[in-house]
């Protein structure tokens, strides 16, 4: 079954919407099967959006990611890489429709409150980062 990388940002968690965040997930059938708060380090958030680190804005996005703790989750579910991300909605505002996650609770392009893998490769390299064993606090 395919799986996904998916991540309450930190304006999500500050805001309270992990519950909210979950139960759309839940909600659509999929699976959560793993889950984890922390607060990322430098390395991690440079490591995890490495295909930006030429652009303008990396700074600023590797210096939000690290502001607090994240929800890092692994889901499970029939194309959940491709359902998620139209669950999730578009980056742009702008474009973000209503009735997607970031539609009905983002306003920014810098603070969206929610990250998904783009890809099935992106979910597995994004996996296997934020995942790195199999229970590291065991
Ligand atoms: P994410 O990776 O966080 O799920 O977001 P995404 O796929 O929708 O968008 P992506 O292109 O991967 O960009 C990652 C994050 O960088 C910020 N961004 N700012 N100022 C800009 O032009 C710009 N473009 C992207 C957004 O916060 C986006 O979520
Ligand atoms: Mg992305």
């Amino acid at each position: 079954m395919e799986k996904t990388f998916l991540m309450v940002k930190p304006d999500g968690v500050k805001r309270g919407l992990i519950g909210e965040i979950i139960s759309r997930f839940e909600h659509k059938g999929y699976t959560l099967n793993r889950l984890e708060l922390l607060t990322p380090s430098m390395e991690v958030a440079q490591s995890h959006y490495a295909e930006h680190k030429e652009k303008p804005f990396f700074g600023e996005l590797v210096e939000f990611l690290t502001s607090g703790p994240v929800v890092a989750m692994e889901w499970e579910g029939e194309n959940i890489v491709a359902v998620s991300r139209l669950m999730i909605g578009k980056t742009n505002p702008l474009d973000a429709q209503p009735g997607t996650i970031r539609g009905d609770l983002a306003s920014t392009m810098s603070q969206n409150v929610i990250h998904g893998s783009d890809s099935v490769e992106s979910a597995e390299r994004e996996l296997s980062l934020w995942f790195a064993t199999e229970a590291s606090h065991v």
